[in-house]
């Protein structure tokens, strides 16, 4: 396998600390749910989280595969405080178009590199993930905007988002 250049393994370990901050953001938000009695929108945040998790790990695999080492820098202390469900929804999916210019950037430095095994074999998994990404989190803005300042849809909504699954997938390697 191809060697993976000192450039991209700069790239690698930064978006991990990029994915591992996503998780962190996403826990606080789901901390702040948690005092709001909004149990459902808590649960939401922290599946997402679990799924942040995953993504640092893919990185994490590729690059241990190509017998690079993982250095994993500082993660930052979150967010913790918002005004309401839908700030906290705005600033996800703020944070979630932030991502996505990330993984566009390392498609590019990869193609640049001609580094196929990292461009298609891992970057364009998450270039679909985060069209799925954006959209998750939007779907709950466009929710919230039409709920307005119903407490009866909001109830309604928490009981939705609590059914939220994190789905492992089958070939997934921990
Ligand atoms: Fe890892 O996609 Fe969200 O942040």
């Amino acid at each position: 396998m191809a060697e993976l250049s000192d450039r991209l393994h700069k790239k690698m370990n930064e978006q991990i600390q990029e994915e591992i901050f996503s998780a962190y953001l996403y826990y606080s938000m789901s901390a702040w749910f948690e005092t709001k009695n909004l149990p459902g929108f808590g649960h939401w945040m922290r599946c997402q989280a679990m799924e942040e998790m995953m993504h640092a790990h893919r990185f994490y695999n590729h690059m241990h595969e190509r017998r690079r080492a993982v250095e994993l820098l500082e993660i930052k202390k979150p967010e913790y405080k918002w005004g309401s469900p839908l700030e906290i929804y705005q600033a996800a999916f703020e944070h979630e178009l932030h991502i996505t210019g990330k993984i566009h950037d390392l498609v590019k430095i990869a193609n640049e590199e001609n580094d196929y095994t990292a461009e298609v074999g891992l970057l364009q998994w998450f270039v679909n993930e985060q069209i799925e990404e954006e959209e998750s989190t939007d779907a709950v803005v466009q929710k919230l905007n039409m709920i307005g300042e119903d407490k009866t849809g909001l109830y309604q909504l928490d009981k939705e988002l609590g059914m939220r699954v994190v789905v492992v997938p089958p070939l997934f390697k921990w």
